[in-house]
């Protein structure tokens, strides 16, 4: 009887350590969205929770590649539409052809976190910076050099990862 009431006790005791493991590791993992989220804006901070989940919605996982080839329209420019959200582009890897004019269409994806688009490459005639709006908004240059230059946004909260670590890191690819 007593062994049966011990056995009871330890698995008690063991359960409860595994819970609260577990509860622990769940808190440090959303903590720094948490937080983020405070600082971009102040009246989600109450709704923590809430904020999480959408956060963790959208289905590009970071670090996935998208790439796309740009199409040259009829009228002699190469158009793409890129859509920036938590933490992502879409798409995130774009070749277009040299000396011949880009338009980027870049928009926001639905969310209270900021972010912005940057190609920061002015030898190969491609440097921008903008804040992404809810709006579509366009973005021109012509590449003049041929090579890869890394596309980001530059966003970053005190000492969390940058939005460029999390997954909003890409890459302009110009070619012949
Ligand atoms: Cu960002």
């Amino acid at each position: 009887m007593n062994c049966i009431k011990y056995f009871i006790a330890v698995t008690a005791m063991l359960l409860s350590v595994n819970f609260s493991a577990a509860s622990q590791e769940i808190k440090q993992e959303s903590k720094p969205e948490g937080a983020g989220q405070a600082v971009t804006s102040e009246v989600t901070r109450s709704s923590e929770g809430k904020q999480q989940t959408v956060e963790q919605k959208p289905g590009q996982a970071a670090g996935k590649e998208k790439r796309v080839v740009a199409v040259v329209d009829a009228d002699g420019v190469q158009r793409v539409t890129i859509t920036g959200g938590e933490y992502y582009f879409d798409p995130n890897y774009i070749i277009v052809k040299v000396n011949i004019p880009v338009e980027f269409v870049v928009t926001k994806a639905p969310g209270q976190i900021p972010h912005d688009i940057m190609v920061k490459a002015p030898e190969a005639g491609i440097n921008f910076k903008i804040d992404l709006k809810k709006e579509a908004q366009t973005i021109k240059f012509i590449p003049t050099k041929i090579g890869k230059y890394e596309m980001y946004c530059d966003k970053k909260l005190l000492f969390f990862k940058s939005h460029k670590d999390r997954g909003m890191d890409g890459a302009i690819e110009v070619v012949q």
